[in-house]
């Protein structure tokens, strides 16, 4: 079996940048002991604090935020970091080349009541000598990442990550704390009849988004001629891990709930990195009305319509918004 560093050597992934993922990687691990330990650990529960974007912090976010931030922000090959739960972008070296930006703990929801959880990463190079602690120089389109990634915590952890040449899978190897090439060139069907959204909100979405799942609720007798099944994780990193083994679509579109956001999910750590992988494996990811790769962010917390997965599915779902 072969061992993340060999699966890099062979992708020829410059040493610097392999010296930063395994920096996220270390981290990871240690946030994979602390879930193990859950309740033992007293990690359960929220603190007092809201993040910038107005959500209650839970202790596992802040907990998992410090853990990469510390060892990334030491590593001389690292410029500066973006994560959801620092307000601001924070320097690295001033040497460092490149640029990571995290979703420490997705899904964070699911922390308390035992279900699978995520860290989501996206490595940038640095285009100028700016310090990391301006946002500018992070304000890339996805297009120019170099590797994108995740953790699922899950009945086991696994590390999902694509440098550009297509997506490998690696299972933590308790045993020896190590995360071991278990699949690789992963394809995601391109066909599928199984959604995932939150159907909760369905009163606030566009009329195109409406339209689309009415349809597949309609089944065989609608206009998609299939019968679709649901999924709900509440998690993303599980959600399109699901998508990735098995195919599938999952949205999170705009809603006029706070019309003045452009939807829940950040672009720069949840919709970019996720993009990169679903691409690299077969799939599309859009907004609905362009790629999310396109999209020009314009800050850090930038947040994102999102519709992502089997390629054919999400072409339907952009014919819909082209009606
Ligand atoms: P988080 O980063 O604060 O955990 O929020 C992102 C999560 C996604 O993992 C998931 O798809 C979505 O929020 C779930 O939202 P909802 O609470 O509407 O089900
Ligand atoms: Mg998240």
């Amino acid at each position: 079996m072969k061992r993340l560093d060999q699966v890099l050597a062979a992708d020829k992934v410059p040493a610097e940048l392999e010296l930063v993922i395994n920096d996220v990687i270390v981290a990871c691990k240690d946030i994979a002991y602390k879930l193990r330990q859950g309740e033992l650990a007293g990690i359960l529960g929220a603190t007092e604090d809201e993040n910038v974007q107005g959500e209650t912090q839970k202790k596992l976010d802040v907990i998992s935020n410090d853990l990469l931030k510390d060892m990334l922000v030491s590593n001389p090959f690292v410029r500066g970091i973006g994560s959801e739960e620092e307000d601001y972008t924070v320097a690295g070296s001033a040497q460092g080349k490149y640029l990571v930006t995290f979703d420490p703990l997705d899904g964070s929801s699911n922390i308390d009541v035992n279900l699978s959880v995520g860290t989501i990463f996206s490595i940038l190079e640095a285009q100028d000598d700016r310090s990391g602690d301006q946002q500018e120089v992070f304000l890339q389109n996805g297009r120019k990442q170099v590797a994108a990634g995740y953790v699922l915590y899950g009945p086991s952890a696994l590390l999902v990550m694509t440098t550009g040449n297509g997506v490998n899978i690696f299972t933590l190897d308790t045993t020896v704390g190590e995360f071991v090439l278990t699949k690789s060139g992963i394809q995601i069907p391109e066909d599928t009849a199984e959604f995932a959204i939150n159907m909760s909100n369905q009163r606030f979405w566009e009329p195109e988004m409406k339209q689309y799942i009415d349809d597949c609720l309609k089944g065989e007798e609608g206009p998609l001629g299939k019968r679709y099944n649901m999924r709900w994780v509440a998690s993303m990193v599980a959600e399109v891990h699901r998508i990735l083994m098995r195919g599938g679509i999952f949205m999170y579109p705009w809603d006029n709930r706070d019309p003045s956001k452009a939807g829940k999910l950040r672009l720069m750590y949840e919709g970019n990195p996720m993009s990169m992988i679903v691409e690299q494996a077969g799939g599309a990811s859009s907004t609905g009305r362009m790629d999310i790769m396109d999209v020009q962010p314009e800050g850090i917390h930038d947040r994102v319509p999102v519709v992502l997965g089997s390629k054919n599915e999400v072409a339907k779902v952009v014919g819909y918004h082209k009606k």
